[in-house]
């Protein structure tokens, strides 16, 4: 099942049949315990509808009132990556310890207002020269701490800013147009297969100038484990999104440009393309 976001309506996808409903406003929407069945019986009501498949062809990110978190150095690639561009500010232990710690490194990413969706464009910072995509599997857990379902996240960084000092983190992520999210909240009713894959492409002028993949089982947490941290002792009333971290962060001579287009694609739950705003 997959839910979309569009500018008037909550639209889902099941069997093959579009589905929507005058009643059904986002956040209460999806933010609900067992939403898989809890949406089947929803379904029981409406009537499919062939003319919904056009309108989401224009999508919005699938969030209103949900905060986005991330998570860091959950792959190994991650913690090299991390760990050679802050050597010289003596910050590539840290990166070294929380990989092999108990506690996760989870930090807040975005409120919904800095976010865009499938097709909006994201941006990377004035002030730097090292701009990489990071593709992440990204869980929704509603608001009683339950994984839910499942959505394709971009943690857009300037590794420039973080290298230079792990206390730079907040400003190397977060900014306008730092995260994408979408295309859709993937809803399957149980875990994710683990076996699926993430991959990514950036394209400049038509041609990929980067592609890699990796397979989310090659994540050293389990989704369980991230979700429970970042709710131990926060509450998130409308749920919350979380960023599962990246497995992919392309070779040091590599940098976004204006204009690139990004293609994130994961088994299951869709394909998120967004281009980067020129200056
Ligand atoms: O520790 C810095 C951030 C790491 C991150 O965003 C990731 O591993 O995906
Ligand atoms: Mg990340």
């Amino acid at each position: 099942m997959h839910i979309f976001k569009t500018q008037q309506k909550v639209i889902v996808k099941y069997n093959d049949g579009f589905f929507s409903s005058p009643h059904w406003s986002w956040d209460s929407f999806i933010n609900r315990k067992g939403l898989h069945q809890q949406v089947l019986d929803d379904l029981k009501t409406v009537e499919a509808d062939g003319s919904l498949e056009e309108t989401i062809q224009t999508l919005k990110a699938p969030v209103t009132s949900q905060e986005i978190w991330a998570s860091g150095v959950t792959y190994l690639r991650s913690r090299e990556a991390r760990m050679e561009e802050s050597k010289d500010a003596g910050g590539g232990d840290f990166y070294a310890k929380v990989y092999e710690a108990l506690r996760p490194e989870l930090f807040f990413k975005s409120p919904a207002h800095r976010v865009v969706g499938h097709g909006d464009k994201v941006r990377i910072r004035k002030d730097s020269a090292w701009n990489v995509p990071e593709p992440e599997l990204t869980l929704f857990i509603c608001s009683a701490g339950t994984i839910e379902g499942y959505t394709i996240g971009n943690d857009m960084s300037s590794r420039d800013i973080e290298g230079e000092n792990p206390l730079y983190l907040p400003q190397a992520k977060c900014y306008d147009g730092a995260a994408a999210l979408g295309p859709c909240l993937f809803v399957p009713g149980q875990p994710i297969n683990q076996k699926s894959g993430i991959s990514i492409e950036v394209s400049r002028s038509g041609k990929t100038v980067f592609s890699d993949e990796i397979s989310i089982d090659r994540m050293k947490r389990s989704h369980h484990e991230l979700a429970e941290y970042l709710f131990r002792e926060m509450s998130f009333p409308h749920g919350a999104y979380l960023m599962t971290g990246t497995g992919i962060v392309p070779p040091d001579t590599f940098t976004l440009n204006y204009a690139d287009v990004i293609t994130i694609t994961i088994a299951g739950i869709g394909t998120l393309i967004n281009e980067v705003a020129g200056q």
